[in-house]
């Protein structure tokens, strides 16, 4: 488990919390022995995206910063090893996610809440656009209107509204929300790896694609799975009538 913690200030971003995000899923993402990447925070928040009180904290005025900079070097590379790595990223919200924070979850593979979690695309409040890959995302995910609404107004939606429009995928009982968090993440680690790693990749480029490459891509992910020896296993499983016990390869 990832757990943002700077309770404080809401889990806000800094340098160093985005890099060492960006290091805990580089690191469980070569670990073979990790199925599964569960991301949640600590406290009342799950993330409040950039740290506002760190921006200008070094003297500079915030229209003298390189946003260009903080976003290649503390965001781009969480979004993109999130997006990257072959296993499910769970992302666990349990509080309020704000901003770039809000984009992060929206990244993850599957995303699930806290009956008192909200999400603020907040970025317009202070005249910024939203970032963190969030105008990718959202229309994908909850269609053009109400992204287009939801940024420009920088509304808060609460986790109910963002299950209800398929911002994300299922909400919890604030009582019972990390252990179902936790047991959802332990299913996907029983789950075949190959299968989850080939369904990402083949997600992740479908919204670019025409349905004859994406059938073709199918195809050759198919051809590669029947081969494989959870394929085998998961059939003999099938036919004995016992629960499979996938390895990865
Ligand atoms: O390249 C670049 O750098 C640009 C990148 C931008 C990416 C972004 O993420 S821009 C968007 C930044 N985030 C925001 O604008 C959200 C700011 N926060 C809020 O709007 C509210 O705090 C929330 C809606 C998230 C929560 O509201 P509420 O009323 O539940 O809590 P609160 O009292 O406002 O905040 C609690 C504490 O967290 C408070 O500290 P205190 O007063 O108790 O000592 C507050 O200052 C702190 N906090 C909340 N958000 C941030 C923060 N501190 C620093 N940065 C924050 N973003």
């Amino acid at each position: 488990m990832i757990r943002l913690h700077r309770p404080a200030v809401y889990n806000a971003f800094d340098r160093a919390l985005s890099e060492s995000l960006a290091d805990a899923i580089r690191t469980a993402g070569a670990d073979p022995a990790v199925r599964v990447l569960l991301l949640t925070g600590s406290g009342k928040a799950f993330s409040a995206g950039q740290d506002l009180q760190a921006i200008g904290s070094d003297g500079e005025v915030a229209d003298a910063l390189d946003f260009r900079h903080i976003l290649d070097t503390q965001y781009h590379p969480v979004i993109r090893l999130i997006r990257e790595t072959p296993k499910p990223v769970v992302c666990a919200v349990n509080g309020v996610a704000a901003g770039a924070g809000a984009n992060i979850a929206l990244a993850c593979d599957i995303v699930v809440a806290a009956e008192q979690a909200s999400f603020i695309q907040a970025f317009s409040r202070i005249g910024l656009v939203p970032d963190s890959g969030g105008t990718y995302l959202l229309p994908r995910l909850v269609g053009m209107q109400r992204a287009a609404a939801l940024m420009m107004l920088g509304e808060r939606v609460d986790a109910m509204n963002a299950a209800a429009m398929g911002m994300i995928y299922e909400v919890y009982p604030d009582a019972e929300f990390m252990d179902r968090a936790i047991a959802l993440a332990r299913r996907l680690a029983k789950m075949p790896p190959l299968s989850m790693a080939h369904i990402k990749r083949l997600l992740s480029v479908t919204w670019s694609n025409t349905l004859s490459d994406q059938m073709e891509l199918e195809a050759a992910a198919q051809a590669l799975l029947g081969g494989s020896a959870d394929f085998s296993e998961g059939l003999s499983a099938f036919l004995q009538k016992r629960p499979p016990e996938f390895k990865g390869n």
